[in-house]
């Protein structure tokens, strides 16, 4: 039975050897030994401002190597890590907070003044700062506080993160992650690609979602390597990081906006060992190009927030384009009909079913919406179509849940139409999601006026600004007389991507 804390494991590194290098400015290189240190620093903070086991920590902070720690030091203390998308906006942000009650908010110094008046409304105890460079309040106090803490002890049932994901329903559901999802996926990842304390990992993901925060960061301090943190993905960056590093973790577009740049080379990645992909599907003409330019063929694996990794293809031994390989060890999935629940039979499509201690606890607060996900023999629903071929290998053909996947974010449709449908003037609206070759999928907006009114895209884009993070605005509004829909009066939004779906054609990365 692996450690309950991550802390446990995050120890048995070497203290002098590299944990975190932050590039750009403020970039600091920070030890194993100091990692722990500064840790215990911040965890005697929260402590000292009355953490208790379970008390939700909400942080919407700037990427730094401060924040990594950050992190580390509520798993520490016993509190549950919230992270918060830094694009959300302060309607979000109220939600998030009214939702979760958590005891302290962590904001960048530039948005206190904002986020304190949100916080304070939904009753957060405690608003402080930690800015890009790992300066702020919170710093100062961690600054004057003491370098040794005793973790508090956490069972592996024990709530470690709630991570908020959005839902078909418009409403966004807090996943309870705890402490053995995360140490026991850890573990699996790092076994099955192989990481090791010689490794170093190009941290380009954003440190707010699984894949960035779970998936890079555990799996990268599980094995004692050392993580290049980057600000945020950009292709100069990381060109000028392969030469020192091992390993590249990314979505989709990090890989088609690398392969544009025309810069890489087998030359280049020489000193490369590992290219993961996942959060979108991996085009399979991607997969090829990469392969082509470096010689190295990209492992796509599939996840969730709910479930951390499920699948991933084999570090040895084929990485089949456009399928994400086998279940982890100790997961096991199943395919089956939506509605029935019926195994799916043969190599036949189904919704992918998972069960393993990498599935979350359920959702907070929402019992209901938990039950609903979950059959009752334990298995979750995950809302993707697979198909499973004669060799094991699962591939995603398609999502039974309304989901557009820009980017590598998700956006829910139906969070967008609310927003849309709420304004003056508007009948009703679709949002889709339709094939763009820089994010994978665009957003777009079909919207029907109200009878003798008019509708201005621009007034529409305006409203949305306020209420909704940007990736998840529209990229193009559309105003239309009418929604087409089936003889059950269903809007048909597989006409409406059909009837888009050159929209975006051709359009790269916008300058
Ligand atoms: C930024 N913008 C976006 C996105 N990102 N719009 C749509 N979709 C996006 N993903 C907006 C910006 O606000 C900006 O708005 C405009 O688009 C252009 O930004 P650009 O400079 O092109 O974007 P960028 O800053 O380079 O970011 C693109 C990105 C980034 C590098 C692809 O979105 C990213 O790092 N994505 C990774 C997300 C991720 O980690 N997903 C994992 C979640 P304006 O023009 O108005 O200024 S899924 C997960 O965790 C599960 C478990 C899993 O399986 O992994
Ligand atoms: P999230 O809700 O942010 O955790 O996103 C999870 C969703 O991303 C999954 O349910 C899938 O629809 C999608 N996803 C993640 N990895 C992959 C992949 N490699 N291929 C296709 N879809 C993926």
């Amino acid at each position: 039975m692996p450690d309950n804390h991550l802390s446990d494991h995050v120890r048995s590194a070497i203290p002098a050897s590299a944990a975190v290098v932050m590039k750009g400015p403020g970039g600091v290189k920070i030890t194993y030994g100091e990692l722990i240190d500064r840790s215990a620093q911040f965890a005697n903070v929260l402590s000292g401002v009355g953490v208790a086991p379970g008390d939700r920590v909400a942080v919407q902070a700037k990427k730094s190597a401060e924040a990594i720690i950050f992190y580390l030091a509520v798993i520490r203390c016993g509190g549950v890590y919230l992270p918060l998308n830094t694009a959300y906006t302060s309607s979000e942000i109220d939600y998030f907070l009214r939702d979760a009650e958590p005891t302290v908010l962590v904001t960048d110094a530039s948005e206190i003044d904002r986020l304190k008046q949100v916080a304070d409304r939904a009753g957060v105890a405690h608003t402080v700062a930690l800015d890009a460079l790992g300066a702020g309040s919170i710093s100062d106090a961690a600054d004057r506080a003491s370098t040794r803490f005793g973790d508090i002890e956490r069972g592996s049932d024990d709530l470690a993160a709630l991570l908020y994901t959005s839902g078909t329903t418009g409403r966004s559901k807090g996943a309870m992650l705890t402490h053995g999802n995360l140490v026991s996926n850890a573990l699996a990842l790092r076994d099955a690609w192989r990481f090791s304390q010689n490794d170093v990992l190009i941290h380009a993901l954003p440190i707010f979602h699984v894949h960035g925060l779970f998936v890079a960061t555990n799996v990268t301090m599980m094995a004692g390597g050392s993580m290049v943190i980057l600000p945020k993905f950009d292709v100069e960056a990381i060109i000028a990081a392969i030469p020192e590093a091992t390993c590249l973790m990314g979505v989709p577009t990090f890989y088609t906006r690398l392969l544009a740049c025309g810069r890489l080379s087998r030359e280049l990645c020489a000193g490369m060992r590992l290219f993961v992909s996942g959060s979108a599907p991996l085009p399979a003409s991607t997969h090829a190009a990469f392969r082509r330019a470096t010689g190295h063929a990209i492992l796509e694996r599939y996840g969730m927030t709910e479930t951390n990794m499920i699948t991933s293809n084999p570090y040895d031994g084929e990485r089949r384009a456009g399928t994400v390989g086998f279940p982890l060890a100790g997961i096991t999935i199943r395919l089956a009909d939506a509605e029935t629940g019926a195994a799916t039979a043969g190599n036949g499509v189904g919704v992918v079913e998972v069960k393993g201690p990498n599935v979350f606890s359920g959702y907070w607060r929402m019992p209901g919406k938990t039950q609903a996900e979950f059959r009752d023999d334990g298995f979750f629903v995950t809302g993707d179509l697979g198909r499973i071929d004669r060799d094991g290998y699962l591939t995603i053909v398609g999502r039974g849940k309304d989901l557009i996947i820009s980017g590598g974010m998700n956006i829910y449709p139906k969070e967008v139409e609310v927003e849309i449908d709420g304004l003056p003037g508007v009948l009703e609206s679709a949002v889709v999601g339709v094939p763009h070759d820089d994010l994978g999928e665009g957003v777009v907006a079909v919207v029907v006026p109200r009878s003798g009114a008019a509708l201005e895209p621009r007034l529409i884009r305006e409203a949305l600004s306020e209420r909704l993070a940007r990736f998840k605005q529209p990229r193009e509004i559309i105003v239309v007389d009418e929604l087409p829909r089936n003889t059950m009066g269903k809007i048909q939004k597989n006409r409406l991507r059909h009837t888009y779906a050159g929209l975006f054609a051709g359009q790269g990365r916008r300058p």
